[in-house]
């Protein structure tokens, strides 16, 4: 097939989940044209199947909001025209899925016709799409989609239950490249970092409010009492200060380390033994699965899709959001004893091999068949 993909070319994990489908895409012999205001994060080498199409958008002193969506529909009209895509699949609604009904309608009056995906992701239904500024448009633009999916049960529910759509959603969850995300033995990262044998506890996040960065601080201030650790903090946002400060006011700066963001985050879990992610709301939780394919078990809230993911007293515990105690409570229990933080580490290693890119992907490329089949 010839699948053109549009998404966000950030390190969030909505462009994340784009970028490596259209590598593995691309890998199963597929034509894979990103169509992306800039090189997507993880994408800076050559493969004979993949293209890049950058949107550029044209300024003028006119605009206070240069009007990214119609630079983007102009680029999928021209990229389906000339390189003859069967199919768009769109990352994110917003404002993804209203410009390929655009770019779809101008090719129609043309006499070409193009059926295209939306992949919901989480904050685009569960945060920004679901304010009157936007809804209209994403209800209508879900509506308007060849195919649908959402990363998890719970974001399917969600999306039927805030907005007024007509559509079938089909869930095909997130899912993690075992090759890259294993268990490396990085010893003398961990040596360097916890020199007395303190467990490592980690959080990767992009650091906005829906991750609650706090309750990570909270959580590790708790279990420092009980047990010798280190808090790894990777990523970077805007929540990332007023967590610093946290640690300065509990004085436990000594024991946190603010990574920042991080490529090869795959190697500061390989050291780790428990990861936490309290979030206010998280649809799938990819952060948490790619610590499960690293053996790290995971101290998570119980929003959104993670019952889907963490599976309470295997790979790890949940609680209510913003519990800290809690959360602390269970952390001290699995560190507690060697044994039982083996059993919760192969648990999570097993429950992450279920999400394995090569049992996700024919799920998307079935429905890329069925939805052109169809339209
Ligand atoms: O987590 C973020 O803030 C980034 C966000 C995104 O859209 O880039 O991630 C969402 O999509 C991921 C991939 O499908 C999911 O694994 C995350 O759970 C989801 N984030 C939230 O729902 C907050």
């Amino acid at each position: 097939m010839k699948i053109g993909i549009v998404c966000y070319p950030t390190f969030g994990g909505s462009g994340v989940v784009a970028t490596e489908l259209g590598k593995a895409l691309a890998e199963k012999g597929h034509k894979v044209h990103f169509i992306t205001y800039s090189q997507p994060a993880r994408l800076d080498f050559f493969s004979e199947n993949l293209f890049y199409h950058e949107v550029s958008v044209a300024n003028y002193p006119l605009f206070d909001f240069p009007p990214y969506e119609l630079a983007l529909a102009s680029k999928m009209v021209d990229v389906v025209k000339y390189e003859k895509l069967d199919i768009l699949h769109v990352h994110y609604a917003i404002p993804h899925a209203s410009a390929a009904y655009m770019a779809k309608q101008i090719l129609a009056s043309e006499g070409i016709y193009i059926p295209f995906i939306t992949t919901l992701h989480g904050t685009d239904i569960t945060l920004v799409g679901r304010d009157i500024t936007y809804k209209p448009v994403v209800t209508f633009s879900i509506n308007q989609s060849d195919g649908v999916t959402a990363v998890s049960k719970h974001l399917k529910d969600d999306t039927y239950q805030h907005f007024d759509i007509s559509n079938e959603i089909r869930v095909i969850p997130n899912f993690i490249d075992l090759e890259r995300f294993k268990l490396k033995p990085k010893d003398h990262f961990k040596k360097a970092i916890a020199p007395s044998g303190e467990k490592l506890i980690t959080h990767t996040s992009n650091f906005r409010k829906v991750k609650r960065v706090n309750d990570v601080v909270e959580v590790f201030a708790r279990i420092l009492k009980e047990v010798p650790a280190k808090l790894l903090m990777v990523g970077d946002g805007p929540e990332r200060a007023p967590a610093e400060q946290m640690c300065r006011n509990l004085g436990i700066c000594d024991n946190v380390r603010f990574l920042g963001k991080q490529d090869a985050v795959e190697e500061v879990l390989s050291v780790s033994d428990l990861f936490i992610m309290p979030s206010e709301s998280e649809s799938f939780g990819l952060a948490a699965l790619e610590a499960m394919a690293c053996q790290v078990p995971v101290i998570s809230s119980n929003s959104g899709g993670l019952p889907e993911l963490n599976i309470n007293g295997v790979t790890g515990f949940m609680s209510n959001v913003g519990d800290v105690d809690d959360m602390a409570k269970n952390a001290i229990y699995i560190l507690g004893d060697e044994e039982r933080l083996k059993t919760f580490k192969s648990n999570a290693l097993k429950h992450a091999k279920t999400f394995e890119l090569s049992l996700i992907l024919p799920l998307y490329e079935q429905y890329y068949l069925e939805v052109i089949e169809r339209s």
